[in-house]
């Protein structure tokens, strides 16, 4: 479950939507995105700025932001000062969580550059989340208190997750279970808010709102399996990331949990070797030929393919259109990346 480094800053927006008209609304608004949290990180005195702005500056995909104003195409208030203001909160809510995602981890690097924690150390790393945060519920109280509060669930979820996380724990969850609560609170649900903020401040129908909500947390836990996936099926070339990176965490993601609990010679030899972080590179290697070999990669699709069915579920309640068209190609195009 690496939330690691990105290979390169690679802003989303260059994908294309697959309609002129939706991809030029939706440049513009990411357009106003960027300048809204450039002035919204430049706030206060240089030796603050510098580190807040640090990993903003690096890159990232965006993807939060684009969510949030592709939801709004659905009211009557597309990509309006609102639905920006919405759209630099969730992505700068995402930032303070990578920072402190990162002390957690103690992760070197982060959207291709040296980590917060590792430049200026896990205190200036750690405030620097706490000022994101500020900033954010700056731009909440600009909206509404139905925002803020949205905002505190939010929080409180992200936070569980990552408490769960942290001490292992879900009582009588499988394996399986806590790992799929996890990656639903801690990347689920942010995407879900962007898709929530985004209808709401743009105008839409209640259901609408509730149904960009919950598409938006499905598309959160593709994406996060699918990057699991690629951490363990990718060769090095294909994803610009280092295959096998969880396992030296002693992360176990979705495939290794599905081929520990296989019978064989397969899985005892993945119970053997996975009995915690690896630090040997030929353990490393030996270990991804076994998962490759496992039916690891088989279950985990199939649980993609009920999500993406899930996924269908909510998008089958929005009015068919070219917004529409792009959320369906959106979740399809998760699991085009895992080949
Ligand atoms: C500060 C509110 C607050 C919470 C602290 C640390 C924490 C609790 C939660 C961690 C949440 C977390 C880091 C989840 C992982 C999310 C994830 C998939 C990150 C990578 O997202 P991308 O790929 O990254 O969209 P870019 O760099 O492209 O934005």
């Amino acid at each position: 479950m690496t939330t690691g480094p990105s290979p390169s800053p690679r802003n989303i927006t260059s994908v294309d939507l697959g309609d002129a008209d939706l991809n030029a609304r939706i440049s513009s608004g990411m357009a106003d995105v960027e300048a809204l949290l450039e002035s919204t990180l430049t706030r206060g005195e240089p030796f603050i700025v510098e580190k807040v702005a640090h990993l903003a500056k690096a890159g990232g995909k965006r993807f939060r932001p684009m969510m949030a104003l592709l939801a709004s195409q659905y009211g009557t208030a597309p990509g309006c000062e609102r639905v920006v203001k919405a759209a630099v909160i969730v992505e700068v809510v995402h930032l303070a969580t990578l920072y402190h995602d990162d002390v957690m981890d103690e992760a070197d690097k982060r959207r291709g550059v040296e980590s917060a924690n590792s430049r200026w150390g896990n205190s200036v790393a750690i405030l620097a989340g706490d000022i994101l945060l500020a900033h954010a519920s700056r731009l909440m109280s600009q909206l509404d208190t139905r925002t803020v509060g949205h905002f505190a669930d939010t929080f409180e979820e992200l936070v569980t997750g990552q408490m769960r996380e942290t001490v292992g724990e879900s009582a009588g969850l499988s394996a399986v279970e806590h790992y799929m609560q996890v990656i639903r609170e801690k990347t689920g649900v942010l995407i879900a808010s962007a898709g929530y903020l985004g209808a709401l401040h743009g105008g839409a129908d209640e259901e609408i709102v509730d149904a960009l909500y919950h598409l938006g947390g499905v598309i959160g836990v593709i994406f996060q399996i699918v990057d699991d996936m690629i951490d363990i099926f990718s060769a090095t070339d294909d994803s610009g990331k280092t295959p096998g990176t969880d396992l030296r965490e002693g992360v176990f993601t979705l495939p290794v949990l599905y081929a520990l609990e296989e019978e064989g010679e397969v899985g005892d030899e993945l119970r053997a070797l996975l009995t915690g972080p690896l630090t040997d590179d030929a353990e490393v290697d030996r270990a991804l030929e076994l998962l490759r070999r496992s039916t690891g990669r088989a279950c985990t699709m199939q649980v993609v393919q009920g999500l993406l069915d899930e996924a269908e579920s909510y998008i089958s309640r929005l009015p068919a259109g070219p917004a529409t068209d792009a959320l369906r190609a959106l979740s399809k195009y998760t699991i085009h990346r895992v080949g």
